[in-house]
């Protein structure tokens, strides 16, 4: 009933409703409609009553419900069906289990708070409760399963581009799944694919935003290498109206990748992403490589020329720029 007074608010020509009204609508007593308004002011949304005009919505809360996501979100198929939980193990976790239940393409687990948020290889993602986003988006995509890392390529260019038409601010992809500012960890992708030699059943695109965490709140250990949206500009950032503009541009980047192919995105990719000529090492399974990055593949592999002239192919790993990150 709670989305139903708030949608006769929202759709109210003059902006008012009376409490006679809603009552009449909604078939429920006027006292039932005065306790829905109370209890819809305990979540944060500001209503204004009034004798003679009745009900106003003035603000909504920044929650990220799937009746507040909706409002406003422009995607055709990303984001139409949305999962949203106050807490959970992993949203990847989440969604991997409705995928294998057969939920649709573009369906997206969305959670307030991660008890163990992961990144690669048994990694952490530091989850604290209603700040960030931490979200995983559920994809079928008709490619062969050698290609699958190029998804990570295009979010991360779709992430990249969310974060500046939001903000302002242009960050810069660390390969394969960073997103920076100041060359410090905005954001983390974690792609997990299921998948059989020839075929993709369903990728689980899950990505971690920071948007409105102080310095204070990230734990010691990441305090140095993290930012968040707010400490870059000074201001808290609507939740809600960076997923919007994230589900749209991912909605975007991925119908790209999917008509007019690979090469598209790893030009964008290469475009925010500047590593061509970078000094760096690259960790990958247990083995350290310093070189001089070249460029990403056509399969999304990083080349390398290492100092005695060798180029080398890395699939998976870490980087590190042995010179200073351009701010
Ligand atoms: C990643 O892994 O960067 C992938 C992160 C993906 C997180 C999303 S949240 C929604 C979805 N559900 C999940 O369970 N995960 C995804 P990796 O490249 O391995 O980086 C992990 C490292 O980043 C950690 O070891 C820390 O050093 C650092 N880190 C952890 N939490 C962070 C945070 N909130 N902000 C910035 N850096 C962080």
């Amino acid at each position: 009933m709670d989305e139903e007074i708030l949608q006769l608010l929202r759709d109210a020509p003059s902006g008012f409703l009376s409490g006679k009204e809603i009552s009449r609508r909604l078939k429920v007593s006027r006292t039932a409609v005065w306790k829905r308004m109370e209890q819809l002011r305990t979540l944060g949304y500001e209503i204004e009553a009034s004798k003679r005009s009745g009900y106003r919505l003035i603000q909504s809360p920044d929650l990220l419900t799937p009746f507040e996501i909706k409002s406003g979100l422009t995607t055709k198929w990303m984001g139409k069906k949305i999962h949203h939980f106050q807490t959970v193990d992993s949203t990847n976790s989440k969604a991997y289990q409705l995928a294998l239940n057969g939920a649709e393409e573009g369906e997206v687990v969305l959670s307030e708070s991660q008890e163990k948020g992961r990144g690669r290889l048994g990694r952490q993602w530091f989850s604290p409760p209603s700040l960030n986003l931490y979200l995983s988006i559920i994809l079928r995509p008709t490619i062969p399963p050698h290609q699958a890392p190029l998804i990570t390529l295009m979010a991360a260019v779709a992430t990249a581009d969310a974060i500046r038409k939001v903000s302002g601010l242009i960050p810069q992809i660390k390969w394969p799944n960073d997103i920076l500012l100041r060359g410090r960890k905005l954001a983390g992708l974690l792609n997990e694919i299921h998948s059989e030699m020839e075929r993709i059943h369903f990728v689980i695109l899950g990505i971690g935003v920071n948007l409105n965490m102080d310095e204070k709140k990230f734990s010691k250990e990441i305090r140095s290498i993290a930012t968040s949206l707010k400490i870059e500009i000074g201001e808290t950032v609507s939740r809600k109206a960076f997923l919007q503009s994230l589900l749209l541009e991912l909605e975007k980047w991925h119908s790209i990748f999917l008509e007019e192919g690979s090469a598209v995105i790893l030009n964008a990719w290469r475009d925010r992403a500047e590593v061509k000529g970078r000094q760096v090492k690259v960790t990958s399974f247990g083995e350290a490589i310093v070189g001089t990055a070249i460029d990403v593949d056509s399969d999304g592999a990083l080349i390398l020329k290492t100092k005695d002239g060798i180029q080398r192919r890395v699939m998976a790993g870490d980087v590190e720029y042995k010179e200073k990150v351009k701010s």
